[in-house]
Parts: C-alpha cells; sequence; structure tokens
C-alpha cells in the first residue's frame, strides 16, 4: 500500500502488467513502483527545501525483525534511476498499522547507477512486527520528481507463531493472525466467541434444504411494492415455518403470481434457497432492468426482504455471487442489511459493506452484522451497487443468515405455588382493589409477580389470610384459587 496514488494506475479492477504499483516494490523483479509524476507534491528533489512524504506499506503474514534492508534503483533507464531513486528514507515497523516505531532511516544517497542495490542498516532488536513503512522524503535528483524503487528487500528473522498449533492457543474453529510478538484468534464465518475459549456454531437460515427457488409459492395475496411475493413452509428443527420472500424491484424473466416459472426465470425465492445461482434452475436473483456500476452517480434502491417464522440475531450474513465468471460483474459491490418486525414499522440498519469488487464465480464472502440490535423477523438486504463500473443487470446468488434462534418462553409454573399462597398487598391495588403478590426464585424470570383484578373475588374474607371457604361455590375448584396457573407466552417486540 502506499499515501501516494502512482504511475499508470489506470483501474480497479485490474493491475495493468506495466502498472508501477506498490506491490512492484516487493517482488524481487526490475518492475518497480513510481509515483504518479509530482503531482502529489511530496517527490522533492535536492533543490527543493522540503521534504516529501512518499510511504510504501509491506503488510506481512508472519512476523519479522530484519537487521538490514536493500533498496534498489530502477534498471531500465539510467537517468531516470538517477534523479527519482530515494535519497532519504526512514523505515518504521507496526504491529497494527497504524501506530510506528523507526527501525532506521538514511540520507544523502544521491548518487544511483542503473539498477543499483545498496544494503542499509535496521535496529533488529526493538521487536517483532508485521507491518514495514518506507517513508522517501528526499529523490536522488535535483528538481522535484516522480519517487520509484525497483525493489526493496529486509533482511532478518521471521517469527510464525500461528504456523504450529502447540505455539497459539485459538480455538480449532478460529482463525490465527500474528501481531509481533504475539497473535490474535478470531472465530471462522459461521461461528461465534472469543476465538480463545470458545466459537460456537452459529444458526443458519434459511436452512439449506428449504427447496429451490421454483419450489416456493407465489402468492398474490401479499404484495410488496404491488409486486407477488413467494413463500415456503419449512418443518425441520431449525427456525421452522413460514419462510417470505419480496422484493420491490421486477426480475429477469419475471412471470404472473398465476403462471409457472419460466425456464430462464431470475426469482427472489432464488435468493434464499441454498442453491448456487446457475443458469435456468430459477435459483438465484437478477434483475429485470440495469442497476448502477460503481462509476454511477447515484445508488440503487434494490430489496431483497426475507420475512422469517421465528425471531433471530443476526450476527453474520453470507452473500454468494451467480456461477459463471463473465456474470460476476453482476454480483453487489454495495449493500446495506436492516431488521425490522414483522416487515413493519422502524427498520433498524444491521451491517453494510461497499467496495466488493472482482468476484469469481459462485464466490461466497461473509459480512458481520451487529448482533446487539436485537432480534427481529424481518430482514431487509438493499443493494446498491453492481461490481463493475458501468451499469448492468445485478444479481445476487444467495444469501444465508448466521446468527441465533430466540426461542419462546412460557411463563408457566408448577412450582410458584397455590393461588392461596400468595400474598394479600392492600398497599398497592388495582382499580381500588387489593392485589396478591408471590416471590418467584426460579430459573426463568425470577422475582416478585404481582396478580390483580378490577373485582373483588368470590368469598375474601380478610385481608390478612385466606379463609376455608375462600373458593368459588358455583364454579370448579381452581376458577379463583390457582392465580399461580395463569400462562402467558412471551416474546420479544
Ligand atoms: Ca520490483
Ligand atoms: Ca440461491
Amino acid at each position: 500500500m502506499s499515501n501516494t496514488v502512482w504511475h499508470g494506475d489506470a483501474s480497479i479492477y485490474s493491475v495493468a502488467s506495466d502498472e508501477w504499483s506498490p506491490s512492484s516494490a516487493f517482488d524481487k523483479q526490475a518492475q518497480g513502483y513510481v509515483t504518479l509524476g509530482t503531482t502529489n507534491a511530496p517527490n522533492t528533489g535536492q533543490s527543493s527545501s522540503g521534504e516529501g512524504n512518499v510511504e510504501l506499506v509491506l503488510h506481512t503474514p508472519c512476523s519479522v525483525a530484519f537487521s538490514s534492508y536493500t533498496v534498489t534503483s530502477r534498471g531500465d533507464q539510467s537517468h531516470l534511476a538517477a534523479a527519482q531513486s530515494p535519497a532519504k528514507m526512514g523505515v518504521y515497523g507496526s504491529t497494527d498499522g497504524s501506530s510506528w516505531t523507526e527501525l532506521g532511516s538514511y540520507s544523502g544517497e544521491t548518487s544511483w547507477g542503473l539498477g543499483e542495490a545498496k544494503t542499509f542498516s535496521a535496529n533488529s532488536t526493538l521487536g517483532l512486527f508485521n507491518y514495514f513503512k518506507f517513508d522517501i522524503r528526499k529523490v536522488s535528483g535535483s528538481s522535484d520528481t516522480a519517487a520509484c524503487v525497483s525493489d526493496i528487500e529486509l533482511i532478518g528473522v521471521v517469527s510464525d507463531l500461528c504456523a504450529d498449533s502447540a505455539s497459539h492457543n485459538c480455538d480449532g474453529n478460529a482463525t490465527c493472525t500474528n501481531a509481533g510478538s504475539s497473535f490474535t484468534c478470531a472465530c471462522n464465518s459461521g461461528f461465534t466467541g472469543d476465538g480463545v475459549s470458545s466459537c460456537s456454531a452459529l444458526t443458519v437460515i434459511p436452512p439449506s434444504d428449504i427447496g429451490r427457488g421454483d419450489t416456493w409459492t407465489k402468492d398474490a395475496t401479499v404484495t410488496h411494492n404491488s409486486i407477488y411475493t413467494l413463500y415456503k413452509d419449512y418443518s425441520g428443527s431449525v427456525c421452522s415455518g413460514r419462510y417470505r420472500v419480496k422484493t420491490n424491484t421486477d426480475w429477469f424473466a419475471q412471470t404472473g403470481s398465476g403462471v409457472a416459472f419460466s425456464a430462464n426465470e431470475w426469482p427472489p425465492s432464488g435468493i434464499f434457497d441454498g442453491n448456487i445461482a446457475t443458469n435456468n434452475e430459477k435459483s438465484g436473483f437478477v434483475t429485470g432492468l440495469p442497476q448502477p456500476g460503481t462509476d454511477a452517480g447515484s445508488d440503487a434502491d434494490v430489496q431483497a426482504i426475507l420475512q422469517t417464522p421465528c425471531l433471530f440475531v443476526l450476527h453474520q450474513y453470507a452473500v454468494q455471487g451467480r456461477s459463471g465468471a463473465g456474470e460476476s460483474i453482476q454480483n453487489p459491490s454495495k449493500m446495506s442489511v436492516s431488521g425490522s418486525y414483522d416487515c413493519s414499522g422502524t427498520w433498524t440498519e444491521l451491517g453494510s459493506f461497499e467496495g466488493e469488487i472482482n468476484w469469481v464465480s459462485e464466490e461466497t464472502r461473509t459480512f458481520r452484522a451487529d448482533s446487539t440490535l436485537g432480534a427481529f423477523n424481518c430482514f431487509r438486504f438493499t443493494a446498491k451497487r453492481i461490481s463493475q463500473g458501468a451499469d448492468s443487470h445485478l444479481a445476487i446468488g444467495d444469501i444465508q443468515l448466521f446468527g441465533t434462534e430466540e426461542t419462546n418462553v412460557a411463563i408457566s409454573y408448577s412450582d410458584i405455588g397455590t393461588g392461596t399462597s400468595w400474598t394479600k398487598d392492600p398497599s398497592v391495588t388495582y382499580n381500588g382493589v387489593k392485589t396478591v403478590y408471590k416471590d418467584y426464585a426460579g430459573s426463568v424470570c425470577p422475582g416478585r409477580f404481582r396478580a390483580m383484578s378490577n373485582v373483588e373475588w368470590w368469598d375474601d374474607n380478610s385481608w390478612y389470610s385466606y379463609g376455608s371457604a375462600e373458593r368459588p361455590r358455583a364454579h370448579s375448584s381452581t376458577t379463583r384459587r390457582t392465580l399461580g396457573s395463569a400462562v402467558w407466552t412471551i416474546s420479544r417486540t
């Protein structure tokens, strides 16, 4: 990476063979890194009084302590090697890419030949690092010009704690990342936890066996933006019930709600069917009209809404592109996901991504959602850009939701005590009638339960106790005595 635009950078979608990108400084090849002229100011020559700031940064998967480094000038044109090579440079190390420790520097190197390699020393005692910054402050020529290096080589020792499971304590379902003299652990996609003591598997919805997009039922009685919806009933053990998908946009080869799917239809039910989106299988979604690319002036608003039969806390979501290398440009590069209750009222944004380009066929990318925002049963995925510059159809091959199902809890206790064991409490009234309470110490919703009514009950003979006759004469003995058997089912709203 670099803080300065480089020579020949023509496209964000690919690196040209003659491009002088930062990666060319670390490839052991003659092709090097060149900044884009003097348009980015800092490529200061010897005759200038100031200093430049061209940063060339390398992030390494292993941790490194290096004692020397070799800088090689460009090898194609001697007058450019003499003018553009770094005359003054600072070298820094970091474990996070933001906090830097100076490891070495040189200055006054104004004489560079064609493809000349010069070796400088660095302080290897300052520790292990994963980020290395080479800050070019002066170029070798007199005038301000582009800065160029053909290659930079680090010579030192390498530490890779993550290479051996005996040297780190990450969970088996976590990924280890070297960080200086230590390492970090993060649970893999589909798992949640601290990465060390636990990474527990998240629930996936819709379940992978819910059925391909063309097995869902078109339903003209429920519409979204005047477009019919599609549903599928699932009876498995995970989040069972009716799943419904809604979109606000016509899709490719769309047929009517009373008509069978066409051969090359791309319905929104294909987004949530767990099947790879392939031609003629109705297993993915493609819009009928072109949608904005990354070069467009404004975003699209292509909605794919999944209504789920259970309340679900979303931790992650996996987006899969459609099958076919040429079609991958249709995959979303920008998307957000929001949650709501019953697809009505307020939508809460749970996550988003942007700049996701260069998809390969059938690739899956997983993104994090904010699981602290609560449980929802409607999830709206809004696709805003496709993954190429120009407009084209937008495709979503599949989306899987990773999270936890929120189960309903019954507030119904056989051990709370019969109604006559509750305490009468004239200090708390309801419509002028005293109430009765019971302190419950069970595991679900422990604390004080209070029962109340707006009318006096049968045979209430004392404020202080229940009389033996305090029972309904004209009704079954359970009607009024067993206050503790009232049953409510609560769910989160
Ligand atoms: Ca090179
Ligand atoms: Ca699919």
